[in-house]
């Protein structure tokens, strides 16, 4: 099998500034592993990243998921404290699919994403300006998104053409397109980082059409670079010791391919 570059090689061979930072965060805190927060409020959000910040590369948010009665958005600011405090990335998991003009109102002025993330997912499926898009709203701050090249749900209407849009699309605007969420490794730049959603300790079927692969399966033989967890962590009894098997058995898969 022919030699993979390890992550701080590739981020040397990376022009984005935020897929640069998240290629060495994983090489300094030898971790591939993001936390998708999906719990029920912004308080227990921060509550928990403070305690698997030292484990992960990024925290990944649904900001649109807390329920409005109670909604307090400086407590985002607080996460970004914490972010840069223990160095890791927050990833805002909007899946902006809209043409540019609503994408860019939705990124910059709802919920002021653009402020707070570092980087964002968005579909491709309306074109390439929803990258124009989120290009504009970031002005010249250090940002990037992640192209939803595959979904995890069972049943899931994207096809192998679609993909292949995708990847397309991403390579004609790689300055911003950190990479993919994706199941396996679908690219051979080195630029792109691989991402998967969908990962659990044991293999099978979720709640409501999630499937899920262990992280073995999905670094070493599906190649993707970095596995996101979110039940798997944050319902687990004890979510530190579940963030630091998950980021131990992610990384060794990881080393197993270098
Ligand atoms: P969990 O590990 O609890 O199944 O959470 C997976 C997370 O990843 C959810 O936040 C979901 O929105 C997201 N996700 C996914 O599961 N599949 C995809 O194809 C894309 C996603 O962003």
């Amino acid at each position: 099998q022919a030699k993979q570059l390890n992550f701080q090689e590739r981020a040397l061979l990376t022009a984005n500034p935020v897929a640069k930072k998240l290629l060495n965060i994983m090489t300094q805190k030898s971790t591939n592993l993001i936390f998708s927060a999906d719990v029920d409020s912004l308080d227990t959000l921060l509550d928990l990243a403070s305690i698997v910040g030292p484990h992960i590369c990024a925290i990944k948010t649904h900001i649109n998921t807390f329920a409005v009665e109670n909604f307090k958005l400086d407590l985002i600011y607080k996460l970004r404290n914490v972010a840069d405090e223990q160095n890791f990335l927050i990833l805002e998991d909007s899946k902006f699919a809209d043409i540019g003009n609503t994408v860019y109102k939705q990124y910059v002025d709802g919920y002021h994403i653009c402020e707070w993330a570092d980087f964002v997912t968005a579909h491709a499926v309306s074109g390439p300006g929803v990258i124009e898009a989120l290009v504009k709203g970031s002005g010249n701050r250090d940002r990037a998104c992640l192209l939803i090249a595959q979904m995890s749900s069972d049943g899931n209407l994207v096809s192998e053409a679609y993909t292949n849009g995708v990847l397309k699309i991403a390579e004609d605007h790689s300055g911003f397109v950190a990479g993919f969420i994706c199941r396996q490794k679908l690219s051979s730049k080195p630029n792109f980082i691989h991402i998967t959603p969908g990962v659990k300790l044991a293999a099978g079927m979720g709640t409501l059409g999630q499937q899920y692969l262990t992280p073995d399966e999905v670094i070493k033989n599906r190649q993707s670079d970095v596995v996101i967890v979110g039940s798997g962590i944050y319902q687990a009894e004890d979510p530190l010791a579940a963030t630091i098997a998950y980021k131990e058995a992610a990384f060794a898969a990881y080393n197993d391919l270098l």
